[in-house]
């Protein structure tokens, strides 16, 4: 058995109960094999038995009394995943589905995610099986100050820096980090995405929708094409989804579709980002009322249909793991759709990349495509080291030459591999080559 099999059957023994970190790695290490198993200093170092086993996962209870004085208790994770590059980076998601496999396969993701950047950050993630829809802004402040409580002893400005992701935005990032700093009493970089008036960057709230545009429309460019008249569809309804459709309507595209976990709106001539902005972020409330202010929109249960049948010339699933599955790739490529690119982690099933690439679409995989908000992140770390703070001008012009980098890197090693066009093999190896020469260099540790 080659030594990439090995690590396959290994993990596959020990992870069992993991299926997602399991999707995750395995995509990875098939990558690897056109650079490991020609080369035995992989082995000799047992590089890939190191990278699948995170350097520490801290699992913590989380108590917090709730409005009616009730006392709840929810399960909270932090994985530091890898730190070859710089210490580790990654958000925190508050969702109920969040457990340790999932929390595993989005710190391992971005591990390579953070060295695609060129930024100096390892990879880690975190999160909890809170929900905060419903919870009135008291129960996610008493929340956040109790999960802080606790997550604070394992990060700081040049140990872990955690960030936001599904279910934690600016609100949450705010609560979190006032708890901090009461605690350790120091003013420091400790998370990003804060508010712009303490520390925050400007940008990094438009920075992964907007990377996810910049890096389709490097690719386009190298075409001699743009986005005008195309017809995008986008799942999800969030931080990523919002900038990124608003980015394309600035570059001349029409966002036809976006969606929620209950279902999807379709509006044929384009969504109005203003309505759903009001409705995502203002007032927090379910898509179902874009129908009611847009009667010509269609509004459609979960149930009863998936976001991918609408005809589109470019999909960017911005929603969660596993929304993009094969029967709605074959849909997509039956429609037309030419172009699919990742604004969530692994949103793409591995047997839907795989029937995507075989029909010659452009596929861009998250730890590419929605690199621009770690990205951003990591800008942000710079800022508050220096104690400045860059124009939004500024920030967007690092973001887009970053996006860009990452398109060329992951197109040159694509060709280099012998899978021109192939970005997932092309991610992959260029941000693996970063990480492993570090952790050689390094020793065993
Ligand atoms: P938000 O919480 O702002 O938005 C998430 C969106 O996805 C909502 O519309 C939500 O619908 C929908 N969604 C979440 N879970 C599910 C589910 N199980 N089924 C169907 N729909 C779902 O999160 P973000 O926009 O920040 O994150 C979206 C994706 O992008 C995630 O995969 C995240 O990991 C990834 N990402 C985020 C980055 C960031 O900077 N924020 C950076 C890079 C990647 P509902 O409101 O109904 O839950
Ligand atoms: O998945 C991701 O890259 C994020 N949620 C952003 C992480 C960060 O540290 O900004």
């Amino acid at each position: 058995m080659s030594y990439i099999d090995n690590i396959i059957t290994s993990i596959e023994k020990r992870d069992a109960g993991q299926p997602e970190f399991l999707q995750a790695a395995k995509e990875v290490l098939e990558s690897l094999r056109i650079i490991v198993d020609k080369d035995s200093t992989y082995e000799k170092a047992g590089l890939l038995e190191r990278l699948v086993e995170p350097e520490r996962a801290i699992v913590f209870r989380v108590p917090w009394l709730d409005d009616s004085g009730k006392v709840q208790v929810n399960r909270a994770f932090r994985v530091q995943f890898n730190s070859a590059i710089g210490p580790y980076k990654g958000g925190l998601r508050f969702h109920p589905s969040v457990n340790l496999s999932i929390i595993k396969f989005l710190g391992f993701e971005q591990i390579f995610k953070n060295s695609l950047t060129g930024l100096p950050m390892g990879g880690g993630k975190g999160g909890s099986d809170f929900d905060p829809k419903g919870k009135s802004d008291n129960e996610v402040m008493r929340f956040c100050q109790s999960f802080m409580t606790e997550l604070y002893r394992h990060i700081g400005p040049d140990t872990d820096v955690p960030a936001g992701d599904i279910g934690v935005g600016g609100r949450e990032i705010g609560f979190m980090y006032g708890q901090y700093k009461r605690i350790v009493n120091r003013f420091e970089g400790v998370l990003t995405g804060k508010g712009i008036g303490w520390g925050g960057s400007l940008a990094r709230n438009e920075a992964t929708g907007y990377g996810l545009v910049y890096i389709v429309e490097e690719y386009l460019n190298k075409k001699g094409d743009s986005f005008k008249g195309k017809k995008v569809s986008i799942s999800g309804s969030g931080n990523v989804a919002i900038f990124a459709a608003q980015k394309l309507f600035s570059l001349g595209a029409v966002v036809v579709t976006m969606s929620d976990s209950n279902g999807y709106i379709y509006h044929k001539d384009g969504i109005n980002m203003d309505t759903v902005k009001d409705i995502k972020l203002v007032k927090r409330e379910r898509l179902t009322k874009y129908a009611e202010v847009h009667k010509d929109a269609v509004y459609k249960d979960a149930g009863k249909g998936r976001v991918w049948d609408i005809a589109c010339d470019i999909a960017l699933p911005c929603a969660t793991q596993n929304e993009l599955l094969i029967e709605d790739a074959k849909t997509l490529t039956a429609n037309g759709c030419k172009i699919v690119a990742e604004g969530a982690n692994m949103p793409t099933t591995l047997d839907a990349t795989e029937y995507l690439i075989s029909k010659g679409t452009a596929f861009f995989p998250g730890k590419a495509a929605n690199a621009g908000g770690v990205a951003t992140s990591g800008l942000e770390m710079c800022q508050n080291s220096a104690r400045i703070s860059w124009s939004f001008e500024e920030v967007d012009a690092k973001l887009k030459n970053i996006m860009i980098g990452i398109f060329g890197s992951i197109d040159d090693a694509a060709k280099e591999s012998g899978k021109p066009g192939n970005f997932v093999i092309g991610a992959n190896i260029a941000g693996f080559r970063k990480v492993a020469k570090a952790m050689l260099d390094q020793g065993v540790i």
